[in-house]
C-alpha cells in the first residue's frame, strides 16, 4: 500500500543533509513540523516551518526534556489509518496524522565517547526521540520512520516514483532499522551506566552490534553472513581504512584479526610480523627491521604461509612491503604504511592492504561472545600478559637470558595458537607450531616435524628445534610432551604448570638438563 506524504515531523540533533532533504518534501507540498533546534536550522534556509509548541499548545519545556511528548504528536503517530474509530477520536481532539518521523538522537554514544561527565551523559539520553521513533515504527503501515541521514535519499527516491508516497516495503525495512537504532541506544546507555558502576559490559548487551555490511557468504559459499561493529573502540579490523583490492570474506575477517590481535600482544619494542592460516600463526618473528621480522617469521613454514594474511607491528615500509609481495598473500594489516609501500602493494590487485591507525592494547578489557545451539557463550578478552617477574623457575638449571626471552616471546605466540598449542622459538623467531590438537604430545610431534620439514625444504643441516626454546598453552599432563620436545632439541620449556603430575615432569626436564619455567597462568583457546 502506498500512502502519500502530507506532514513530516523533523527533530534531529545531527543536522546533515538536512536542508536539501526537508527542502525537498517542501516541494513536493509535505508541510513541515520540527522541534526548537531543527526550526531554527530550517527557517534559516528560508523553509516554511510549523514549530511543535504551535502544534501541542505548549511550550518546549524543562530545558528541552519535553518538546514532543504529547497527545497530539503521539496520537498524529499511532493512530490507525483508515481506522473509523481512531479517526473519530483523533478529529474530536484536534489530532492530524503525522506521515513521516525524521528523527535522530540526542548523541549519547558521542557524548560518552568524549569522555563527558555524569551529568552531560544523564542529559544527553533521548527520551522523546526514541519515543517518536518506536511509535512511528509500530505504525509504519501508515507512517515513514527515518533515523540516520543516510536514507534521506531512499525516501525521496521512492515519494518521486510513487507521486509522494512511499511504499510498505520501504516503510517496514525502515522500522526494522528504527528498533535496531532504540535498541543499540538503550544498550550504550546501559552499559555506561554499568561502566560507572564498575561493572564490566555483559558482552550480550553489546552483540546486537551495527550492521557494517553484509558478506558474500560466511566461511562456505551456503552460509549467510553479515559484518556487525559492536562498537569496541579497539582499533583492528572492524575500523581498519581498506586501501585496495575487493571485498575481505568472512574467513579473511576473521584471520586479519587473529592476526592483527596476535602481533599487538608482541608489542612494539621491536618490528614484528606475525603470518596467518586459518586463524592459527605459521609463523612470528621479531627483526631489527620489519623485512627481517618477516623473512624469519617466513621461514617458519614458508609452505603454510602461501596465501596467507601478515600482520606488522609499525608503519609498513617499502622494503617490508618488496618481500611480502614476492608470495600471493591475501591480506595485509599494519597500524600504516609508507606512500612507497602503498604503492607497492598496488601493483597486486588481489592483495587488500589495511591499515588500522594504532595496536590494539593487549590488555584492553572487552568480550568474546560465540553461540551454542540455544545460548550465547560470553567471556572477558584473554587479557593475560606474562612478564619475567611472573615466572618461577622449577628446574635445577635456570634458563640464560636468551633463552627466558625466547620463552617469553614463545609463550605469547601461544596465546594465540588453537589449543592443544606447542611453539618452539628460537632467536625471537617461531620454528614450529603445533596447533589444534587433541592430544598435547600431538602438537608437540607435529610441530617438531613440521620445523624439521621446513628446515629440509631450505636445505638446513639440522632441525631448527636443536637449542629452542618451547612454550605450551597448558599444562603438561605428562612428561611425554616435554620429553618429545627434548628430543626435538629444545632446551628450555615455558608452561603453565599445575598438573597432578608437575613432579614427575619436572624431574624429566632435571633430567634431560633442561630449563623449566611456570607461569602460573594458562591460554586455551578453543
Ligand atoms: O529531551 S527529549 O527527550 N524530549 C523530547 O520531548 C524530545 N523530542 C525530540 N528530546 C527530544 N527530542 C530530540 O531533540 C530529538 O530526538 C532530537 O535529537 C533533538 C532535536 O532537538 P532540536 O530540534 O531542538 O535540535
Amino acid at each position: 500500500m502506498t500512502l502519500r506524504i502530507r506532514r513530516a515531523l523533523l527533530s534531529v540533533s545531527d543536522k546533515t543533509d538536512l536542508i536539501p532533504f526537508a527542502r525537498a518534501l517542501a516541494e513536493m507540498g509535505v508541510e513541515l513540523i520540527s522541534t526548537g533546534g531543527t526550526s531554527a536550522a530550517l527557517r534559516n534556509e528560508g523553509l516554511a516551518v510549523k514549530d511543535v509548541s504551535e502544534l501541542t499548545g505548549f511550550p518546549e519545556m524543562l530545558d528541552g526534556r519535553v518538546k514532543t511528548l504529547h497527545p497530539k504528536v503521539h496520537g498524529g503517530l499511532l493512530a490507525v489509518r483508515g481506522n473509523a474509530e481512531h479517526d473519530a477520536q483523533a478529529a474530536a481532539h484536534g489530532i492530524a496524522p503525522i506521515d513521516l518521523v525524521v528523527v535522530n538522537l540526542y548523541p549519547f554514544e558521542a557524548t560518552v565517547a568524549k569522555g563527558a561527565g555524569y551529568d552531560d551523559c544523564i542529559e544527553n539520553i533521548d527520551i522523546g526521540g526514541p519515543a517518536l521513533i518506536r511509535g512511528a515504527a509500530k505504525n509504519h503501515a501508515g507512517v515513514t520512520v527515518v533515523v540516520e541521514p543516510a536514507d534521506y535519499a531512499r525516501v525521496l527516491e521512492e515519494m518521486r516514483a510513487h507521486g509522494g508516497a512511499t511504499t510498505l516495503e520501504l516503510r517496514k525495512a525502515l522500522a526494522a532499522k528504527a528498533y535496531a537504532r532504540t535498541a543499540a541506544y538503550d544498550s550504550a546507555i546501559s552499559n555506561w551506566f554499568a561502566a560507572t558502576l564498575g561493572e564490566e559490559t555483559p558482552a550480550w548487551r553489546t552483540f546486537g552490534g551495527r550492521l557494517k555490511y553484509p558478506l558474500r557468504y560466511g566461511e562456505n559459499p551456503h552460509q549467510r553472513a553479515a559484518f556487525y561493529a559492536s562498537g569496541d573502540a579497539r582499533p583492528g579490523v572492524a575500523s581498519a581504512v581498506q586501501h585496495q583490492g575487493k571485498e575481505l570474506s568472512y574467513n579473511n575477517l576473521n584471520d586479519t584479526d587473529a592476526a592483527y590481535e596476535l602481533v599487538a600482544e608482541l608489542g612494539t619494542g621491536k618490528p614484528a610480523v606475525a603470518i596467518i592460516k586459518h586463524a592459527n600463526p605459521c609463523g612470528v618473528a621479531t627483526g631489527a627491521t620489519l623485512q627481517e621480522a618477516y623473512l624469519k617469521a617466513l621461514r617458519c613454514d614458508p609452505v603454510s604461509a602461501f596465501g596467507g594474511i601478515v600482520a606488522l607491528n609499525g608503519p609498513i615500509d617499502a622494503a617490508a612491503a618488496e618481500e611480502i609481495t614476492k608470495i600471493f598473500t591475501e591480506v595485509v594489516i599494519a597500524p600504516a604504511a609508507t606512500p612507497e609501500a602503498v604503492a607497492i602493494f598496488a601493483a597486486k590487485k588481489n592483495l587488500r592492504l589495511l591499515t588500522a591507525g594504532a595496536l590494539p592494547d593487549p590488555k584492553a578489557q572487552g568480550a568474546i561472545v560465540r553461540s551454542l545451539a540455544g545460548g550465547l557463550l560470553v567471556q572477558s578478552r584473554d587479557d593475560g600478559v606474562i612478564t619475567a617477574a611472573d615466572l618461577k623457575v622449577v628446574t635445577k638449571r635456570k634458563p640464560t637470558e636468551s633463552e627466558l626471552a625466547d620463552m617469553l616471546f614463545a609463550f605469547k605466540v601461544a596465546k594465540h595458537v588453537k589449543s592443544n598449542a606447542i611453539v618452539y622459538a628460537k632467536a625471537g623467531a617461531t620454528v614450529g607450531i603445533g596447533a589444534g590438537q587433541m592430544s598435547r604430545i600431538d602438537s608437540a610431534r607435529i610441530a617438531a616435524l613440521k620445523a624439521a620439514d621446513a628446515a629440509q625444504a631450505m636445505g638446513a643441516k639440522e632441525p631448527p628445534t636443536r637449542g629452542s626454546v618451547v612454550a605450551s598453552d597448558a599444562f603438561f599432563p605428562f612428561a611425554d610432551g616435554l620429553l618429545a620436545a627434548a628430543e626435538a632439541g629444545a632446551t628450555a620449556v615455558i608452561q603453565p604448570g599445575g598438573s597432578m603430575r608437575d613432579d614427575e615432569v619436572i624431574a624429566a626436564a632435571d633430567e634431560k638438563g633442561l630449563a623449566m619455567v611456570f607461569t602460573g597462568i594458562r591460554h586455551f583457546r578453543h
